[in-house]
């Protein structure tokens, strides 16, 4: 049998957590054949509920979970992660400033970028969920330079996801007939879910839908607002599906995208597509091997780069506050 991957999951006794944990130990992350051990890392006052969530992970004797340990130190619970999933967050609380915001932020994700860079093992794999997920992961990022900048994510599969189901219904087709959409740019409102060089059952998806009113007045903000509306609808904010986008988002990175397809995935620019090399902004990409490559080439038409170019303004703009805050 194989050798169990170490998962560490940050912000364990909250909602996502409580969502993504059992999934990840009945085998939903890496796959039916690959035993996992898991590492919870929660603030002092929630270790009794993160206790609470490992007593009934207990109590499924999911037989690929090989142990659970809890922590309240960074150090300890991302000592030897193979996968590490950054959920807790600080969540923006009323009449809270977005400096504010980054900054309590930041006294999150650099002691766990630090504490990823001195303990994680060799081939760690990081996932930042908790918002604003793409500036956490680049502040996390920032603070690990011994750790190859790449192993450094953000998710935007949840909107990638909230987009195939959005297209499927307005083109009277399955999920599964779609391929190639491409969510660009921040995990925020600014974010452009692109349909250009998207297909619907082989064809175009833009000229298959062939109505740019829809597109740009309820397609793209239905897709950006949508975390929003759930909020409204359900009295809290996503979680399963939040979830479900993260065991996604780091199956697909593990075991590779389908044959002519791709996925969209928040990670360090390497300046392709004109966003300005380092800032950690959502692609479509390739997998294989555990590794991503953007997809080039594409044509930018002039409606998809005033979006794209406004959600990267947002990241640059998120980036020269944290850098202003001295965490990079
Ligand atoms: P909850 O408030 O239910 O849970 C967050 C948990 O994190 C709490 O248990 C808290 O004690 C813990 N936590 C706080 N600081 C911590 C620290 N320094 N170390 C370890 N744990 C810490 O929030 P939940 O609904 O689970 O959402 C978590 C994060 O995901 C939020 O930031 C949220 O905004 C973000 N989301 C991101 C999404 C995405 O697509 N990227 C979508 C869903 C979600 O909104």
């Amino acid at each position: 049998t194989r050798n169990a991957v170490n998962v560490t999951v940050t912000g364990a006794a909250g909602q996502i957590g409580y969502a993504l944990l059992f999934r990840i130990a009945s085998g939903h992350l890496l796959g039916p054949d690959v035993p996992v051990k898991l590492r919870l890392l929660e603030i002092t006052p929630a270790l009794g509920a993160a206790e609470g969530t490992a007593m009934e992970l207990d109590d499924c004797a999911f037989p690929l979970l090989e142990g659970i340990e809890i922590s309240d130190d960074p150090n300890v619970a991302f000592d030897g992660a193979n996968v590490a999933l950054l959920v807790g967050a600080r969540p923006r609380t009323k009449g809270m400033e977005r400096g504010d915001l980054l900054e309590a932020n930041g006294g999150i994700f650099k002691p766990q970028g630090r504490a990823i860079n001195d303990h994680a093992a060799d081939d760690v794999k990081v996932l930042v969920v908790g918002n604003p997920a793409n500036t956490n992961a680049l502040i996390a990022q920032a603070a690990a330079p011994d750790v190859p900048a790449e192993r450094f994510t953000a998710m935007t599969r949840l909107d990638h996801n909230r987009a195939l189901t959005q297209l499927a219904k307005k083109t009277g087709t399955a999920v599964t007939d779609i391929r190639k959409l491409t969510i660009w740019g921040n995990h925020s409102a600014t974010q452009y879910p692109d349909i250009f060089h998207a297909e619907v059952a082989g064809k175009n998806a833009a000229e298959t839908v062939n109505d740019e009113t829809w597109l740009a007045d309820e397609f793209i903000p239905t897709v950006a607002k949508r975390g929003a509306a759930i909020i409204e609808a359900r009295g809290a904010s996503s979680a399963a599906s939040a979830a479900n986008a993260a065991i996604d988002h780091v199956h697909t990175w593990v075991n590779g995208t389908p044959a002519g397809d791709w996925t969209s995935m928040g990670i360090p620019s390497d300046g392709s597509y004109g966003v300005p090399e380092g800032l950690i902004s959502s692609f479509p990409v390739t997998c294989a091997d555990g590794t991503y490559k953007i997809v080039q080439g594409l044509d930018i038409n002039d409606f998809s780069r005033a979006r794209i170019d406004a959600s990267v303004q947002e990241l640059a703009e998120e980036r020269d506050a944290v850098r202003g805050l001295g965490l990079l």
